[in-house]
């Protein structure tokens, strides 16, 4: 191989070397920021619409779609606590959650719901809505997407879309 063609086959080896650094990079570079974005998504309170739903003993008393997220909320009975899923340690981030987002529809629609405030499990019991309460027969079930939630309505991360649904549920 005469000088001309062995440096143009070193320029060869070099140029794929650089594509294959190239590609790799690319590769890295895209790989990277979707591992990034995974955590994102998962740990954001960014708002979120969700469908929610009052079903009081008499019929419904509410429903609609409702843009929230993860806040501060306010009862008469049990005062001003944070509502945003970092509540008895449930998330490590603020998230939306059930009782924020019936929050946030009483304000919207200008209707009230009371909640006691329980330390033990740094939730509010959710106790009446637009008046209506258990009166010791009944309570208010938070279910999500059909299943009833594990724990409290400000330990629960929301998603978009998500059903959210606060039914009046005889014992
Ligand atoms: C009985 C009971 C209820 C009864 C309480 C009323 C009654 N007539 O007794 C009813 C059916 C209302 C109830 C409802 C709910 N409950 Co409950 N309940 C219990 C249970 C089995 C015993 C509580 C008790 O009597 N303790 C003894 C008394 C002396 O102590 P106390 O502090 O005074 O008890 C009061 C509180 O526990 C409060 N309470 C009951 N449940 C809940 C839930 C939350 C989030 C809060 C803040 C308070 C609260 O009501 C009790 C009576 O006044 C516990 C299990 C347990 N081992 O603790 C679950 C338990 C407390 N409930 C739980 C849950 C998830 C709920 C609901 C959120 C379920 C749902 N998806 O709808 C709802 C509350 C919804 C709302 N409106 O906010 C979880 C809470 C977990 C958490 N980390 O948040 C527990 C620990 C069960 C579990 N999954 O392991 N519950």
């Amino acid at each position: 191989m005469d000088p001309y063609q062995e440096g143009l086959a070193l320029q060869r080896i070099s140029v794929r070397r650089g594509v294959i650094t190239t590609v790799a990079l690319g590769l890295a570079l895209t790989t990277v920021p979707a591992v990034a974005d995974a955590r994102d998504v998962s740990d954001t309170n960014a708002p979120v619409k969700v469908s929610l739903t009052v079903q009081g003993p008499d019929g419904l008393l509410f429903k609609g779609k409702i843009k929230t997220k993860g806040h501060d909320v306010t009862t008469a009975t049990g005062g001003t606590h944070r509502c945003d899923g970092t509540n008895g340690g449930a998330h490590p981030t603020a998230v939306p959650t059930p009782t924020a987002a019936l929050d946030d529809a009483a304000r919207k629609r200008h209707f009230a719901w009371d909640g006691t405030w329980y330390a033990s499990f740094d939730d509010y019991s959710v106790d009446t809505i637009k008046n209506v309460s258990g009166d010791g027969v009944a309570y208010w079930n938070i279910s999500v997407n059909g299943a009833s939630t594990p724990v409290g309505g400000c330990q629960f991360k929301l998603n978009a879309g998500d059903k959210v649904a606060f039914t009046w549920t005889a014992f």
